[in-house]
């Protein structure tokens, strides 16, 4: 049976744009002037569409994908996040339970190629800027998918039929972790994004397919609703009992470890591949590596420090209760919280 981008590779290629697709851009071109603009963190703008801060890329993504996007099955995964929560860390679990009978250990796919190239970016994949045009729907189904979409400007067809796993993570390390990102694949001219102007913009919700609280509430309560459907996680209970989720991740994915696999030790080693130290000491993700889909981004960007609570290091006393102030206000009543003290 076909098991989720196991044969991807061979289609990731460069597609010519359908001219079905034409009437998405035209709309597309249509709305993006009318559109409140913020300063992006660099040269980019972000536009301001249904309550979330895009870049244009990825409003046109979207609109693509509530148009275009048909016949999604119950058997397809998603798995979403805000940037920095910790995609690239899922994307490698995920792939690794799902498609753990086409791989063995010693050649698996991961030790050679970066999460980010296993499991594509949805709303990336569907760009019209001529550097990448591959189209979703030319996947082979089952898909496993990435995105950072909020759920509300996900097709309902979609959110209704497929299965999701959303990881949130403490905002003042999302933070942290975006500036550091943000001033490594900055264009090389600018200069960098000063820590004091970026935290403005973050708390403000001006950040890349922010405000990440609203980003996080939308899956929450879509998890609430629907638990046979979205299965919502926090990257710091991950990181505390990594095998204990990767048991619930199978679970949930249909895909539950038998008791052979238990007593092979399958579970651990797939903790172990997808570790941090793992990762990011391999060859492929060290190296400054760019691709067609990702030109000013390399491998080893997606790799910093992995740690809970990094931000103690990075943020003030007073923006870091800034920040937990946001969330607590946000999250009030809805029954999602972290745990900010331990923090
Ligand atoms: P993305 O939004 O660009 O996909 P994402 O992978 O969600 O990025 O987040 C990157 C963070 O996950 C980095 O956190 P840091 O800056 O605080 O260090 C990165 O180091 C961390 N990360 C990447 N891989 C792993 C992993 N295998 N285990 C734990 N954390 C990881």
């Amino acid at each position: 049976m076909a098991t989720p981008n196991s044969s991807l590779q061979s289609h990731d290629k460069q597609e010519t744009v359908d001219e079905s697709y034409q009437k998405t851009y035209k709309k597309f071109d249509e709305i993006l002037p009318t559109l409140p603009k913020d300063k992006g963190w660099f040269s980019e703008h972000l536009v301001q569409y249904q309550g979330f801060w895009l870049k244009p890329r990825a409003l046109l993504g979207a609109l693509l994908i509530n148009d275009h996007f048909t016949n999604p099955q119950p058997s397809d995964i998603i798995l979403s996040t805000s940037p920095k929560c910790g995609s690239t860390w899922l994307r490698a679990l995920m792939f690794a339970i799902i498609n753990r009978n086409t791989y063995d250990f010693e050649t698996h796919p991961l030790l050679t190629t970066n999460p980010h190239d296993l499991v594509p970016f949805f709303e990336g994949y569907m760009r019209r800027d001529g550097s990448y045009s591959g189209r979703v729907d030319s996947l082979p189904s089952p898909w496993f998918l990435s995105s950072h979409l909020p759920h509300s400007l996900l097709p309902k067809s979609l959110t209704s039929t497929c299965r999701f796993v959303y990881i949130c993570r403490d905002p003042k390390d999302v933070f942290v972790s975006k500036w550091h990102f943000m001033n490594n694949v900055r264009p090389k001219e600018l200069p960098p994004i000063s820590f004091e102007e970026a935290f403005d913009l973050f708390s403000r919700g001006v950040s890349h397919y922010g405000p990440i609280w609203d980003h996080a509430l939308g899956y929450w309560k879509a998890s609430r609703e629907s638990p046979e459907t979205v299965m919502f996680v926090k990257y710091e209970d991950v990181k505390k009992e990594t095998s204990v989720y990767v048991r619930k991740l199978a679970d949930f994915l249909g895909v539950p470890f038998s008791a052979n696999e238990e007593e092979e030790g399958i579970v651990e080693k797939i903790v172990r591949l997808c570790s941090f130290e793992n990762l990011s000491n391999l060859e492929v993700n060290k190296t400054v590596k760019t691709t067609k889909v990702r030109p000013s981004v390399s491998n080893s960007d997606f790799f910093r420090k992995g740690q809970v609570g990094d931000w103690v290091n990075h943020l003030t006393p007073e923006m870091a209760q800034r920040l937990d102030q946001i969330t607590k206000d946000k999250f009030q009543g809805s029954g999602l919280s972290f745990d900010l003290q331990e923090t």
